[in-house]
């Protein structure tokens, strides 16, 4: 587990040289992502790894101990996925992992559009959900699962939606951002090669939020990618309702351990008033320690878009329901 979060930290020399190629670095005048799509929450335990994959993030690949994402064709207001097993055939039974058997993220390939939903599964092995895809452009999916008697895994594929493309500048770093009415502080930060607790902490109108509802088995789910190539990050909550410890609010803390610098975009479901919300920071991490293990790129400390003072506050729209 240690190994596997550890690694599924950010490698800046990574994002440097895909950065490049997505564009996401070439524009300095970050702006707000006024219409992103966000929805549901997302920290999902990992198991424990073989040698070879341990030393990958999650999501990168398409397939993994045999297991293979498979979109299937849909109408455009749906998309649909199966997993194939080692077996060749569709996947149909699945582990319920935090309140979910399977866990569908989507961000295009800038971090925009961010989306957690909750796929519906057939008897044939065919996942599908009204699509969260919000228009054109190259999208990441990544699905999360424990397929019954397997290790969880998360699989990711590319996904186009064609048509006219623009592009989003990654929001500048940011340590408060507002999403429907609520104010969201981010403390601590993920510090490359240790395991780090940051803080997310809700307020609405000045005052703390002392109510938080669980969501998906804890009062915040994190999922953070990595600028680049979207590695997808598990991070996990320090501690869930009803331990005697963790209380609902104003703050969550999660720990996350991270190898090396890089800029990566934070994305936190919340819910309060029957409603999830999500908030997103974007995050650069410091130059690693002496002797850390880095990238085949030098760190460099710092987000290409470098600060700006308009970044960071971009609105989530109200999440999806959870099914
Ligand atoms: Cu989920």
């Amino acid at each position: 587990m240690r190994t596997v979060t550890r690694l599924a930290g950010f490698v800046v020399g990574l994002a440097a040289v895909f950065g490049a190629t997505y564009g996401v670095g070439r524009l300095v005048d970050p702006a707000p992502v006024a219409d992103s799509r966000h929805d549901g929450g997302a920290v999902h335990a990992t198991g424990e790894h073989d040698e070879a994959t341990d030393r990958l993030p999650g999501g990168l690949l398409v397939s993994d101990r045999g297991y293979t994402l498979e979109p299937v064709d849909a109408p455009a207001d749906e998309f649909a996925f199966r997993v194939t097993g080692p077996d060749g055939r569709p996947v149909t039974r699945y582990d319920v992992a935090h309140d979910k058997r399977m866990h569908l993220i989507v961000a295009r390939r800038d971090l925009s559009g961010f989306r957690h939903v909750h796929p519906d599964l057939a008897p044939d092995g065919t996942w599908r959900v009204d699509t969260p895809l919000a228009g054109p452009g190259q999208w990441r999916a990544f699905a999360d699962f424990t397929p019954t008697g397997g290790e969880p895994l998360t699989l990711g594929v590319d996904v186009t939606v064609p048509g006219e493309l623009t592009e989003r500048p990654l929001p500048a770093p940011a340590t408060s951002t507002t999403v429907d009415g609520y104010t969201v502080t981010l403390t601590g930060a993920p510090t490359p090669g240790r395991t780090s607790p940051f803080t997310l902490t809700v307020n609405r109108d000045g005052q703390p939020v002392t109510d938080l509802e669980p969501y998906l088995g804890a009062y915040g789910h994190l999922v953070a990618l990595r600028r680049g190539d979207l590695a997808y990050l598990h991070v996990h909550p320090d501690g869930t309702p009803g331990d005697g410890r963790t209380q609902p609010g104003p703050a969550v803390t999660f720990l996350a351990e991270v190898p090396s610098a890089g800029s990566y975009r934070l994305y936190l479901d919340f819910r309060h008033g029957g409603t999830v919300h999500t908030a997103e920071f974007t995050v650069v991490t410091g130059t690693p320690p002496a002797g850390t293990p880095t990238a085949d790129a030098p760190p460099t400390g710092g987000d290409p878009s470098g600060p700006a003072p308009t970044g960071g506050a971009d609105h989530g729209t109200p999440g999806h329901g959870h099914n």
